[in-house]
């Protein structure tokens, strides 16, 4: 069964409670769910993990690879900052896409960079809370490609 740990970086654990013009009302409870559903239907055992803290982000990239699973990733502020992010995505050799609720290319410039997107296989972003759904489904895409036992 194709495996799919969905992280999340600091401060979306605030979802749906400050700044909805910029993020959304949805709470990041409400994308989980959302998110699960799908993961159901397309036949994907989904983790689903936040936390506020780098090194704890980079663990759960490193047990990500460890279980040989996918990486969704909403990395929020560690994107433009984290060299510690980027060479754990890119030591442990995960399939990782880049997801981001806002349009970060349309915001401020610090935003425009990122430095785990080059190790990333690709980057959703602007599409609110449908970013995590298409950002599953191009991961799985990519994943069931390169299992052996893909169609
Ligand atoms: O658009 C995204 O998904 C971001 O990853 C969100 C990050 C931001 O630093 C990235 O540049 C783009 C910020 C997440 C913080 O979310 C909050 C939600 C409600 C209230 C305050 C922060």
């Amino acid at each position: 069964m194709t495996a799919i740990h969905c992280l999340n970086g600091p401060n979306l654990n605030l979802l749906g409670t400050r700044e909805p013009g910029i993020y959304g009302a949805a709470t990041l409870a409400d994308i989980e769910r959302d998110l699960r559903s799908r993961a159901d239907r397309l036949d994907i055992a989904l983790t689903f993990r936040q936390t506020n803290h780098e090194g704890e982000l980079v663990t759960f990239v490193q047990e990500a690879g460890a279980a040989g699973a996918g990486v969704l990733i909403n990395a929020a502020a560690y994107t433009h900052t984290s060299v510690a992010l980027r060479d754990a995505i890119a030591g442990t050799g995960v399939t990782a896409v880049e997801i981001h609720l806002s349009n970060v290319h349309a915001r401020e410039a610090f935003r425009h960079v990122s430095l785990i997107a080059p190790v990333c296989a690709g980057v959703i972003a602007g599409f609110g809370p449908y970013s995590y759904l298409a950002g599953l489904e191009a991961l799985a895409h990519l994943l069931r490609g390169r299992s052996p036992s893909a169609p």
